[in-house]
């Protein structure tokens, strides 16, 4: 897909102005990356004349209280549908764009069986293409950049549109959530952006006040990780977390993910996090700090990803420990990983800076250790 952003731009001005509305479809459990990239692009429109909607099915009561406080403010400054409501605004020659997304699986439901009701789709998205992915001429998939709301922010700029407080916040939030706030998928380029973004109003701290956690979901998250386990593959260290005690508590794909990322600093080369996602319904969430090709795992079950994050869901099964054994069985493959073993880099590493070593190898214990005083 090497289509540069500037004829991006030039391609989605035709595409909204030659549609009669256009409706902007995040993915389901929508999060910050979706929710802003759908603002910031819902803004473009109304920058072009255009009537726009926002199609979200996720239930608030559902949300985070992070995301739940953009949702809030987001609905009082845009039209949001949910899917099944749609239909009632439909007109000949609209113009479909999702969000964050590329894949009909992970649409709002009746967006997907609607998909070929749109004069045109657009697609703008940041996760790797597959057989899955919906065929679109005119899509922006770009898998180097961080976020979608990184995206959102160049061609907000482009257009020479005014980012006020709010929308800085929402934007920078998804780009935090993408980066594990700036700690990975992150070059230059990127916070060059949220410096700007800062510019406008918005700061650190407001953006990490929507990451507050509530106590009782930050328990549940560090219950699943205490069923880490280590398995050292080639010359690759990979963790699985999942919660073998209950094996039959039910997580969000969010919870998985938090989970996976909380494993990444602890010398692993990638985490999978497993759980029942509903009752007959199976989750992976899959991170890696590059030394393994997580899309290509999560492609085996169905899923897909970017470069750093991927995940999977199978439905029909409920047996976590079945999973966890297909897995394995793909772990212990050496073409799923890259040649450089990210722990190995950090053992050179470690010989060269004891003292730091011996603290890092700690750190896990110590801050399950705390957490344990806490509860
Ligand atoms: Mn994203």
């Amino acid at each position: 897909m090497e289509k540069n952003l500037k004829e991006f731009k030039s391609m989605l001005e035709k595409r909204i102005q030659g549609s009669s509305r256009v409706f902007i479809a995040p993915h389901m459990n929508i999060d910050f990356d979706a929710l802003g990239a759908a603002s910031g692009m819902a803004e473009i429109c109304s920058h072009l004349e255009k009537e726009t909607f926002i199609i979200v099915d996720d239930e608030v009561s559902n949300m985070n209280i992070g995301i739940r406080s953009v949702f809030e403010t987001a609905k009082k400054r845009y039209s949001i549908l949910t899917s099944s409501k749609m239909k009632n605004y439909r007109r000949k020659d609209d113009l479909l764009i999702t969000v964050d997304v590329g894949k009909r699986s992970l649409l709002p439901a009746k967006v997907d069986v609607l998909l070929s009701s749109f004069s045109s789709v657009v697609i703008l998205d940041h996760h790797k293409t597959d057989e899955h992915s919906i065929p679109s001429q005119d899509s922006y998939v770009d898998i180097t950049t961080s976020s979608t709301c990184e995206m959102v922010t160049r061609l907000l700029k482009m257009y020479g549109i005014s980012i006020d407080k709010w929308l800085a916040k929402a934007l920078l939030a998804g780009i935090f959530l993408d980066t594990n706030k700036l700690k990975k998928n992150t070059n230059e380029k990127t916070l060059e952006l949220a410096a700007q973004l800062i510019r406008r109003g918005t700061s650190i701290q407001d953006v990490n006040d929507l990451f507050v956690e509530d106590f009782a979901n930050d328990r549940k998250i560090q219950h699943l990780i205490d069923g880490t386990e280590f398995f050292p593959f080639h010359i690759h260290n990979v963790a699985i977390i999942m919660n073998r005690e209950n094996p039959n508590t039910i997580y969000t794909q969010v919870e998985l993910a938090s989970a996976a990322d909380y494993l990444l600093p602890y010398k692993v080369d990638a985490a999978y996090a497993i759980g029942l996602i509903a009752p007959n319904q199976i989750g992976i969430s899959a991170r890696t700090t590059g030394g393994m090709k997580i899309v290509e795992v999560m492609n085996t079950f169905g899923g897909g990803g970017n470069d750093y994050s991927a995940a999977a869901k199978i439905l029909e099964t409920s047996d976590i420990f079945f999973i966890r054994e297909e897995l394995m069985k793909l772990l212990r493959r050496k073409e799923f990983y890259f040649g450089k073993s990210m722990a190995l880099a950090q053992e050179v590493e470690n010989q060269r800076m004891e003292e730091r070593s011996t603290l890092d190898t700690n750190a896990f214990s110590d801050k399950k250790e705390k957490c344990k005083k806490f509860s």
